[in-house]
């Protein structure tokens, strides 16, 4: 393991957030979060503690802003306008974003830097969907009868962010839901609620209306508790592990408001012998350590074809020791995970899966460097030899640690990949365009890549089969969500007296 780390204390500011309601700063109860960051152990940042009470009042915000029509009237085209200023505002700040998420998330800026650009890409795209919104005219119902399908925004949504992508995920959400002209109580992660606090301020400085962007910042329970279970919303939008999820569809039942939940993965990284093996050794690391492992797309499972995957891991396990670890402002290539409970969870998981049988093939432990006592680094670790009933190989651990299986042939391949509950995203390495083709139709996940990994665009629709959640975000399909149908059914004719369903 090559050391770069070299500054402990990347920022002595400490940066002080309030929520934003209804276009205003607000400290609520005055109670306030501390955030330290897990590179230094030192506070960079605080946060206003919400309440129920600081839920309610958004939630107010949000729901006069839509009533009033100030937003949800505007003509599409005038709403992809404001959404292109707030692309362009978030740009001319997007050092201060990236500097933000980097040290709240304890990752190296230049590994924050491609998912916030992505964040803002998600804006642009939004913006040009607003104006597309238009139903369906039916004329084929018979002389007397006209129909109309009217999409219509759902009205408030609360949108509930994690920790690993503060800001791509708040956009991936944010956007579409402005573009189909609702209102927004957004509740970002208790860990980096900065850059939410930031987005809902430049949107008004782009000129979105006051009440339009709400953000209450505070832990799950009360403030995540009470927006998913608000009577007055009408849509959660919850990006999270699969446990959380879970109680916020309990939450949701009190109004009967849709959910839509991107939950956790457990992806293979399935890597043929025809493959270019140069390519998929570096694209195997990059899935398992981008953003230290703390991304719901990890290719946390290396499934590799038996005739090359002695080959295959010497190749990774070099290239595994050559990455350099270190805090937001280094040279680094992956940097601490979020929380030291979280980084004593995932030692755990090296240890039991060296219990179970596999062997550690690169890292294994705890970083040890004196400048970074306090400091929650995990090397990248491969566990060799893993079985598919191991927990190392079924739980995600959401961390810098890729197991090891060998297979023999594209059904034992497809197997294994599937045989896991959550089914979000999974990678094909092969040359043969039969088989890539073949494979991915069988692979149960709601996205999966082909000789690239963790990629994607706005335009491409994103969501989860089986435990990985419901409901699909970006694209034309994450549009949609934020919207419901109306059916208007007109009558023109001279039918007296006749009424129901006639044919
Ligand atoms: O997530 P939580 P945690 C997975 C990953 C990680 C594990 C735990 O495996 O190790 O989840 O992380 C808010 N009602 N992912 O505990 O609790 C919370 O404040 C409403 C995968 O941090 O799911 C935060 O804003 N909201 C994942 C958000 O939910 C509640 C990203 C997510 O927190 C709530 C993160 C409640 N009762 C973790 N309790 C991905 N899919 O990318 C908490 N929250």
């Amino acid at each position: 393991m090559t050391d770069t780390l070299r500054d402990p204390a990347t920022s002595s500011d400490i940066r002080r957030y309030q929520h934003f309601i209804d276009g205003k700063p607000g400290s609520g109860s005055g109670e306030v979060i501390a955030r330290y960051s897990p590179v230094s152990g030192q506070v960079v940042a605080e946060y206003a503690a919400g309440t129920e009470a600081d839920i309610d009042a958004a939630v107010l915000a949000a729901r006069n802003a839509f009533n009033s029509g100030v937003w949800s009237d505007l003509p599409g085209l005038a709403r992809g306008r404001a959404l292109n200023r707030l692309a362009s505002v978030l740009r001319n700040h997007v050092d201060e974003l990236i500097a933000l998420d980097a040290a709240e998330v304890g990752t190296p800026q230049r590994v924050a830097r491609g998912p916030v650009e992505a964040g803002i890409g998600q804006i642009d795209f939004a913006a040009s969907l607003a104006s597309t919104l238009h139903g369906e005219i039916h004329t084929n119902l018979g002389p007397d009868f006209t129909g109309l399908l009217v999409r219509e925004p759902l009205g408030v949504v609360g949108l509930i962010v994690p920790w690993n992508f503060p800001t791509l995920i708040l956009c991936q959400k944010l956007g579409y839901a402005l573009a189909a002209g609702c209102t927004a109580v957004v509740k970002p992660s208790e860990f980096t609620s900065g850059s939410a606090v930031r987005v809902a301020e430049l949107a008004l400085e782009a000129g979105i209306p006051e009440g339009v962007v709400n953000v209450v910042t505070g832990y799950g329970n009360p403030v995540g508790q009470r927006l998913a279970e608000h009577p007055d919303v009408d849509l959660v939008s919850f990006t999270g592990s699969t446990a959380t999820g879970q109680r916020v569809l309990e939450s949701s039942k009190s109004n009967l408001k849709r959910v839509s939940l991107e939950l956790g993965g457990k992806a293979a990284q399935i890597v043929f012998a025809d493959a270019d093996l140069d390519d998929a050794v570096e694209g195997v690391l990059f899935a398992a350590i981008h953003n230290q492992g703390e991304c719901c797309v990890a290719g946390a499972r290396l499934l590799v074809e038996d005739s090359v995957a002695d080959e295959f891991l010497d190749r990774l396990a070099k290239r595994a020791g050559d990455l350099r670890l270190g805090g937001p402002d280094d040279e680094a290539d992956l940097g601490a995970l979020i929380h030291p409970d979280h980084m004593r969870k995932v030692l755990d998981y090296i240890n039991v899966g060296v219990q179970e049988g596999a062997s550690i093939r690169a890292g294994g432990g705890q970083l040890d460097h004196p400048e970074y006592a306090q400091g929650c680094f995990v090397q990248p670790t491969i566990l060799d030899n893993v079985t598919p009933t191991d927990r190392v190989f079924q739980e995600e651990i959401f961390g810098p640690v890729v197991t090891v299986t060998r297979f023999s042939g594209a059904d034992e391949a497809i197997e294994l990949a599937n045989v896991v509950e959550y089914g979000l995203g999974n990678t094909v390495w092969t040359k043969n365009i039969d088989k890539a083709l073949t494979v991915t139709r069988r692979l149960h996940s709601g996205t999966v890549w082909v000789n690239t990994t963790i990629d994607g665009s706005p335009q491409l629709t994103f969501g989860g089969y089986k435990a990985s959640g419901y409901g699909r975000e970006m694209g034309k399909a994450g549009f949609e969500e934020y919207t419901q149908i109306k059916t208007i059914q007109i009558r023109t004719g001279t039918r007296v007296g006749k009424f129901g369903l006639l044919s």
